[in-house]
């Protein structure tokens, strides 16, 4: 296995993939991440990412598998699985989804006949795609309700809304998690409602996977959740996938509807890297890094908050911030988000709660800490950068100033090295 010599043959006779690549990793480097699902992996995970594994089939699970030669994939994927197991004080983990929406899609698939109803976040508070979006095939299958969030009341979940649906629509799931909700969750209130209407209780901790590891918020699985999904390449800072983690008792339906039930063969080579994430998310200085994201998170919050800046639920408890640009800027997401792209500082558009705009023009930006924190950047750099956002969208028709700011950018970042390059 030799990664130089084989990005050196990539570049003799791919050249053009090789050209996206190398554009690619000079981007990564040149600017500053701030997509809260974002993250820069480590370097041994590129190892075990990009390793032989890729070559094998291996359907089934470790010890009974459809097809032979799983020496080596039934040890790594028994790794992952026990490494899972305690990060998360799982009884039962399941390795195997490719990603986000298939994980969440089998545990769905595992408990519910089409028609079921699954009580989820509103989509525009905060909850994802996945959680029965209607142009998604799962908001067609399943009958999605809504809570929602008091925004006025610091984003407080209105739990006796909540309530007041579950007695009247009996869902079989009641689900929360997020992907654009800067708070942590009360999972105790939720269990005593799935408890009382006899649901099973589901936390998509996609976003804050790493930091429930790294011990600094809240894990579900401690106040009795049936089952938690997180993805691996967000605060978790492992290769793309998913994990599902649940009671044992429900672990036999998990396995069979992630396999035969949605999936064929796994990754394996993500699986390897998946072990080495999570092995790495085991080590004491993971906590510090977990901690980190969050001190980076609330720096940049107070900065845009003391310059009178409108940010939903009007700060964080995680790594995320979301802002109304057009309340604090007159722009709306999709100006903001391609002007900060002018100044190499990547975000994405988002929608905030109830949003009277499109999701293609929506009312603000999502921000997050994972990634700069991964390279090493503090409270000053956040307090530089939260500046640099606040000139930016203020004089987002000034090019000569935005050029200027961008030189500022990259200056910094050439002083933070992205791990693996
Ligand atoms: N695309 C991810 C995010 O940005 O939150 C969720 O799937």
């Amino acid at each position: 296995m030799n990664f130089q010599s084989n990005l050196s043959q990539l570049q003799s006779n791919d050249p053009e993939v090789y050209a996206a690549i190398l554009g690619e990793e000079q981007r990564e480097q040149k600017g500053i991440e701030l997509i809260p699902s974002e993250n820069y992996t480590w370097p041994e995970v590129f190892a075990a990412n990009g390793s032989i594994f890729t070559n094998k089939y291996s359907e089934g699970y470790p010890g009974r598998r459809y097809y032979g030669g799983q020496e080596f994939t039934d040890a790594v994927e028994t790794l992952a699985v026990e490494r899972a197991k305690r990060l998360f004080r799982a009884e039962h983990a399941n390795v195997q989804p490719l990603s986000g929406s298939p994980m969440n899609q089998a545990v769905y698939l595992a408990f519910c006949q089409p028609g079921d109803t699954i009580l989820g976040m509103d989509l525009s508070h905060g909850g994802h795609l996945t959680h029965g979006a209607p142009v998604s095939h799962m908001g067609a299958i399943f009958n999605f309700v809504r809570y929602k969030t008091i925004p006025e009341e610091s984003g407080r979940i209105d739990f006796e809304e909540l309530r007041r649906v579950a007695l009247a629509t009996k869902p079989k799931i009641i689900l929360c998690g997020y992907t654009s909700y800067p708070r942590d969750l009360d999972y105790a209130e939720f269990k005593k409602i799935a408890d009382e209407v006899g649901a099973l209780t589901m936390a998509d901790m996609a976003h804050i996977g790493g930091l429930i590891a790294g011990g600094v918020m809240k894990n579900p699985l401690d106040f009795g959740f049936d089952i938690m999904t997180t993805t691996t390449h967000k605060s978790l800072r492992g290769p793309r996938a998913g994990l599902i983690l649940c009671k044992e008792k429900y672990a036999k339906q998990i396995d069979k509807s992630v396999f035969p039930g949605l999936q064929g063969g796994p990754h394996m080579h993500t699986i390897a890297a998946i072990a080495v994430a999570l092995g790495k998310a085991l080590q004491p200085e993971f906590k510090n890094y977990a901690q980190q994201i969050l001190v980076n998170a609330k720096t940049l919050a107070q900065v845009f908050l003391d310059n009178n800046i409108k940010l939903i639920t009007n700060g964080t408890d995680n790594h995320m911030l979301v802002m109304n640009t057009i309340q604090s800027f007159n722009l709306d997401g999709t100006e903001a988000e391609k002007t900060l792209d002018k100044i190499s500082i990547t975000v994405n558009k988002q929608i905030i709660p109830d949003d009277p705009n499109p999701p293609l023009h929506p009312s603000g930006i999502r921000l997050g800490t994972p990634a700069a924190t991964t390279r090493g950047m503090k409270e000053s750099e956040m307090q530089k950068i939260a500046s640099w956002i606040i000139e930016a969208l203020k004089n987002h028709a000034d090019e000569s100033q935005l050029s200027q700011i961008k030189s500022e950018v990259e200056a910094m970042c050439s002083q933070f090295p992205v791990p693996g390059i």
